[in-house]
């Protein structure tokens, strides 16, 4: 006979942290992306539509998390399909980082997105990608000063050569305990 079970285990998914990794296109999202989860992706059409998004998993000193990368977006009120698909993860799917992605080379135009998805009481944190060509060009980004104007956490990146990611993923373990 079978034995009672004693014990509800949860799903593995229910203790999963989801993170979402948004922004313009074109901004590193999906390098960023390709750096954090590595090999364990998963493309699908999101549903009901021809926009692929991509998810994977990244696991940081014991917690894991799954991480969606989003179709890129100019704004939260959506135009394109692209962008209404981005906006429906972030609304439907609830995750508890957002990690705005924007070209470090035209931050003040790409901040008002940032506004935009904190303003909807989004959990978002900055990531100032593409710093090496950004430096390149003179630019040069008070972090300190921008996150204390933000509230939120900035860290600088250089994707494509894995800089500023040890940092961030110390910032995603440690986000929501201040900055
Ligand atoms: N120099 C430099 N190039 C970068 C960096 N990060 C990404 N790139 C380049 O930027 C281009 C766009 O990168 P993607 O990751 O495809 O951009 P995306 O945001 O996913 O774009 P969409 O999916 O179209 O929204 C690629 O050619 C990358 O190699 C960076 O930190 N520095
Ligand atoms: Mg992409």
């Amino acid at each position: 006979m079978l034995k009672k079970q004693e014990k509800v285990f949860l799903p593995d998914n229910m203790s999963i942290k989801k993170i979402a990794i948004v922004g313009n296109p074109n901004v590193g999202k999906s390098v960023l992306f390709n750096v954090l989860t590595g090999q364990y992706v998963v493309v699908s059409n999101y549903p009901g539509t021809t926009v692929e998004v991509s998810r994977g998993r990244m696991n940081l000193e014991g917690t894991d998390y799954e991480v969606i990368d989003t179709p890129g977006m100019y704004s939260f009120l959506p135009i394109t399909e692209e962008e209404r698909v981005a906006r429906r993860i972030l609304l439907n799917e609830k995750p508890d980082i957002v990690i705005h992605v924007v070209d470090a080379k035209n931050l003040e135009r790409m901040l008002s997105l940032t506004l935009q998805l904190m303003e909807a009481e989004l959990p978002v944190m900055l990531v100032l990608n593409i710093m090496d060509e950004a430096r390149k060009e003179g630019v040069s980004i008070n972090i300190q000063v921008l996150e204390k104007e933000l509230g939120v956490p900035v860290i600088e990146t250089v994707s494509t050569a894995g800089k500023g990611i040890e940092e961030l993923k110390k910032r995603i373990k440690s986000y929501g305990n201040g900055l």
